[in-house]
């Protein structure tokens, strides 16, 4: 039987895409704001996920509805809320961190504008390794 170079190199360039989209990297998803009143202070929550055989770290967020944007851990004790600004985030090797109310959270200090239920803006996170994702973050009532 003779071979079909054209099917061949289909097949090959087949192989080739498959491989181009199993390809893995860091996720968000998830992202949801609270409300908040200009002047005030928000936080956001999401969900990052690594795929990959190796950690990476979240270094930072930036945003324009917030003069100030950071990544705080707050936690509860006998009652009281506290929180504290983290330089960094490990994000470990096929592995799940989630930012929710307590725990984790991005916070936005001294809005720029209200944010009001249903509204979307972009935060930036930027990673040692995987650089900068973006994501859309909806405001919603928690
Ligand atoms: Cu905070």
């Amino acid at each position: 039987m003779k071979k079909n170079p054209i099917l061949l190199l289909s097949l090959f360039l087949m192989l080739i895409l498959n491989s181009c989209m199993e390809s893995k990297e860091i996720g968000v998803k998830s992202a949801w704001a609270r409300p908040g009143i200009a002047g005030n202070t928000t936080a956001a929550y999401f969900l990052i996920s690594n795929p990959l055989d190796r950690a990476d770290k979240l270094l930072s967020a930036k945003s324009d509805i917030a003069q100030i944007t950071e990544i705080h851990h707050s936690s509860e004790m006998n009652g009281t809320m506290s929180m504290q600004e983290q330089e960094y985030v490990e994000i470990p090797a096929k592995s799940k961190v989630e930012f929710k109310p307590i725990g984790l959270h991005v916070m936005f200090i001294n809005l720029k504008q209200d944010l009001t239920k249903g509204d979307q803006f972009q935060l930036m996170l930027n990673f040692e390794n995987s650089g900068q994702i973006v994501v859309n973050v909806e405001v919603q009532e928690p």
